[in-house]
């Protein structure tokens, strides 16, 4: 009973998107079409056998939402596609008297991001970013600069090589580089 309503309401929001697209924005077509492929792909999972009581409950409040769509103007929710790539964040990390600042950094970013790290530090030093074999010198007022595509999957240590030297703890930050 519940399942027929849905296909019902389906059927009459297909309807209305075939009619109304010449009298809407482009961008609400879109948004009607997103809306339609949405109501269709949940009255499809709905519909198929093995669901009872409460997907028909999901189905009559998606025949609302999707109502509601039909009749204005504004564009669906876009929670489904960020638009564009994130700007790369950067990591700042400082080094004060042999130590880290609020200790070592954990930075997780997908492979193919680019990472910015900006080592500063009050004595000079070396910095080593394994894996990616990238060293630096810092100095007071001229901090270290990282910036790399990360397209080497894996976790990857950051140290300072004076503080290794010293026989202290190396560890500045640890890079994680996750599959895309
Ligand atoms: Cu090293």
């Amino acid at each position: 009973m519940q399942i027929r309503n849905a296909q019902v309401g389906t059927g009459e929001n297909l309807l209305a998107i075939a009619i109304l697209p010449p009298l809407m924005s482009r961008n609400g077509r879109v948004a009607l079409i997103v809306a339609a492929l949405v109501v269709a792909v949940l009255a499809f999972v709905i519909a198929s056998p093995g669901n009872d009581d409460e997907g028909g409950g999901q189905a009559a409040q998606t025949t609302t939402q999707a109502e509601t769509g039909g009749d204005e103007t504004t564009p669906a929710e876009t929670d489904s596609e960020p638009a564009g790539p994130p700007e790369p964040e950067v990591t700042r990390i400082r080094v004060r008297g042999g130590e880290v600042v609020g200790g070592p950094a954990d930075i997780t970013v997908q492979n193919g991001d680019v990472v910015h790290i900006v080592v500063a530090a009050d004595a000079p030093d070396d910095i080593h970013l394994h894996g990616y074999d990238i060293e630096k010198p810092a100095a007071p007022g001229q901090p270290a600069r990282f910036r790399v595509e990360a397209d080497i999957e894996g976790s990857f240590e950051m140290e300072s090589h004076v503080a290794e030297d010293a026989g202290r703890d190396p560890l500045i930050a640890r890079l994680n580089v996750e599959p895309r």
